[in-house]
């Protein structure tokens, strides 16, 4: 593949300004991205794949599928609504599966952590005894370690469960939608058996009855959901601490010339965190002072770098759609990879510098990449080694282009019990502030805007979103690269109230908080799920998730582990919105997965392509709950009435909690 840039040429559509101004430089003339090749595929996507209805679940075909047209079923006799229903099934078990494996790593880390193998320990006592009740173990006269070991057994023995029993963290759902699940028969077992069950289901001549494949599907990701991702986040949390509000920084800006900037690009915080202690370690700073450099500033890429935003304020340098712009630079001595969402092109880009992507883990190599195994046993030893190697790159930098105008301050690190103590005071910390604002009017909603950041769609659709929640007094929270896209524009940070309306406003000036919360990586939605049942528990707001005026949205979604996270979300009682979705392409199935799932969960999909149509949707469902709520009223008389003020919590919250982190 030849290209040569000119100046911004193909830049059109980018709106990340960064972005925009690594591609202008010399140095990239050569480097090809995906926006690129967006533009030299020079083909529409396929209208099959992309409304649900090729099936190449057998060699009789593929078969691509007409609704409504007879002669195009499948060979099979598959209708659309099978096709469609199995291939979204598939979707949700492939982002099952990579959310459980994950996890799996973590619940490892975990167990050698509480034998005293190995660098971490464990530092949230609070919360290993949250789990320890959770898993109904007895604490008596045990140390912290012994309690995290049986944790850590019990959560392994979860993913594998051969019983009919329900994964142990659904027990922190509110009671009514535990009846409803088992009323349905769709309680996860074993994860792993839930996501082997799918792909059995819709392998071909099994499933054919698309609500009977779509109970599995919900199945299958509320397994996800209240299984794997909660898992991994809570111990992930006591190993490692849970977040707290932390200054920090994000965008390109936060890679320097003087020192060996080392990317650390994936999901799994163990090798992360394993990363910046060796960057710590006197014998590795004193490697990076021989080859002049001033020391290694490891910065983060997707999920990675928003764990290790989350709970160490180190900085992220880019999402999803800029992990080949920070390459592009000229600047990165080595991006270190694990696995999820690496694109294999990082590997091309790097060619045209001195960059070494250094691949870590044996699921996930690269052609071309360096492989070295990060060996849990010795995390310490194997990070030293990937660092060492970046340092050996420092002296063959050669021009590079570091936009250090970008640079973007967030507040981040609000943690399910962040916001708990926020709002609460950490003396009485309770969601009740929150739901009290909520029955008052002075929040409208809660509006979750999560996941990935595409090539597909046009940059900008997270901030518009969010820009028009807040301002009709939506609070937000983000997780995943959306997060980050949303610290990319300022939202993150207190003084973004001055955008909301008049209602959120109050609440985020008298808290100091800012309108829209980073929560952290793709896995802690689950923490949303812990936070919507708090809020169910703390009274006021209906009795089950489904009542709550709460709502999400990953617009601008790549990965299939979006489509998992949409559908916990709605079979736990939630309305999810995407900009679009591969089920377009059956009548039935749509139907089914708008309406249908409504009737069943009080939870389901929607889909809109335009950004503030998407908002307005939001909220009209969120001003639907309320309506049935009955609070609809209270809404308009604080609205006419700004005098209105009550207790908030003052003094208790962000300003004197600890908003700490490095100086910037
Ligand atoms: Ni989530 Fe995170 Fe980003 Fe999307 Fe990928 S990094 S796990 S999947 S692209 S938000
Ligand atoms: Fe075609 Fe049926 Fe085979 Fe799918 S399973 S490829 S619809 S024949």
């Amino acid at each position: 593949m030849a290209i040569s840039r000119k100046g911004c040429e193909g830049c059109d559509g980018i709106t990340i300004p960064s972005t925009k101004e690594v591609l202008q430089q010399d140095i990239a003339k050569n480097v090809i991205t995906a926006y690129d090749r967006v533009k030299m595929r020079g083909m529409e996507a396929c209208m099959f794949g992309s409304t649900g209805t090729c099936c190449r679940n057998c060699n009789m075909g593929p078969c691509q599928i007409i609704d409504g047209v007879d002669e195009m079923i499948g060979i099979c006799g598959a209708t659309a609504e099978t096709v469609a229903a199995r291939n979204y099934a598939r979707t949700i078990a492939a982002g099952t599966a990579a959310h459980t494996d994950h996890a799996r790593e973590m619940v490892k880390g975990f167990i050698e952590t509480a034998k005293g193998h190995g660098p971490h320990e464990i530092k949230d006592v609070a919360k290993l005894m949250t789990m320890a009740e959770v898993f109904k173990i007895d604490t008596e006269g045990k140390d912290k370690n012994q309690i995290a070991l049986e944790i850590g057994e019990k959560a392994l023995a979860d993913f594998g469960s051969q019983d009919d029993n329900p994964v142990t963290m659904l027990s922190r759902a509110p009671k009514k939608r535990q009846e409803l699940w088992k009323r349905l028969g769709v309680e996860p077992r074993g994860v792993d058996r839930e996501v082997v069950e799918m792909m059995h289901r819709t392998h071909m001549g099994v499933d054919q009855d698309y609500k009977n494949i779509m109970l599995q599907a919900s199945r299958c990701a509320l397994g996800d959901g209240w299984g794997s991702s909660m898992l991994s986040t809570e111990l992930t949390d006591i190993m490692f601490g849970t977040p707290k509000p932390i200054r920090a920084i994000v965008d390109l800006a936060c890679l320097r010339k003087d020192s060996v900037n080392v990317a650390v690009h994936g999901h799994e915080p163990l090798l992360a965190e394993a990363l910046c202690l060796a960057a710590n370690d006197e014998e590795i700073i004193k490697a990076a002072n021989k080859v002049g450099a001033k020391g290694v500033n490891l910065v983060g890429v997707c999920c990675t770098g928003n764990e290790i935003l989350m709970r160490r304020g180190i900085p992220v340098a880019a999402g999803f759609i800029q992990q080949e712009m920070a390459l592009a630079t000229g600047a990165v001595e080595a991006m270190v990879v694990d696995v999820q969402c690496i694109m294999q092109s990082v590997q091309e880009v790097a060619d045209n510098f001195h960059t070494d992507i250094i691949t870590t883990n044996y699921r996930a190599k690269i052609d071309g990449a360096t492989h070295i195994q990060f060996e849990e046993e010795t995390p310490i030893e194997s990070a030293k080694e990937i660092l060492k190697k970046a340092i050996g790159n420092f002296k063959k930098r050669g021009d590079c282009f570091i936009p250090d105008e970008t640079k973007q301050d967030v507040v981040v690190g609000f943690s399910h019990e962040t916001i708990n103590n926020m709002l609460g005071g950490t003396f009485r910390s309770s969601y009740r502030p929150l739901n009290d604002n909520i029955i008052n009017g002075r929040i409208r909603g809660v509006a979750a805007i999560v996941g990935c950041d595409n090539y597909k769609m046009p940059d900008n659709h997270h901030e518009i979103i969010a820009r028009e929640l807040i301002k009709n007094d939506v609070l937000v929270l983000a997780t995943g690269c959306a997060a980050t896209g949303l610290g990319r524009v300022g939202l993150l940070t207190p003084e973004a109230a001055s955008e909301a309306g008049p209602g959120l406003r109050e609440v985020c000036e008298t808290v100091g908080m800012p309108p829209v919360l980073h929560c952290g990586s793709c896995v802690d939605n689950s923490r949303l799920l812990v936070a919507t049942s708090a809020m169910v528990a703390e009274g006021g707001l209906g009795d089950d998730i489904s009542d709550l005026p709460v709502v999400g949205t990953a617009p601008a979604w790549m990965s299939e582990k979006a489509v998992a996270i949409g559908q916990y979300f709605v079979a736990s009682g939630t309305y999810v919105i995407f900009q679009n979705l591969p089920l377009t392409g059956s009548k039935k199935f749509q139907k089914f997965m708008f309406d249908g799932m409504d009737e069943i969960y009080g939870g389901r999909w929607d889909i809109e392509e335009d950004p503030v149509k998407l908002a307005h949707k939001m909220i009209a469902r969120i001003d639907e709950r309320r309506a049935a709520l009955g609070i609809d009223k209270q809404r308009e008389r604080v609205l006419f009435d700004m005098e209105m003020r009550r207790d908030l919590g003052t003094g208790s919250g962000l300003k004197d909690a600890g908003c700490h982190g490095p100086e910037k």
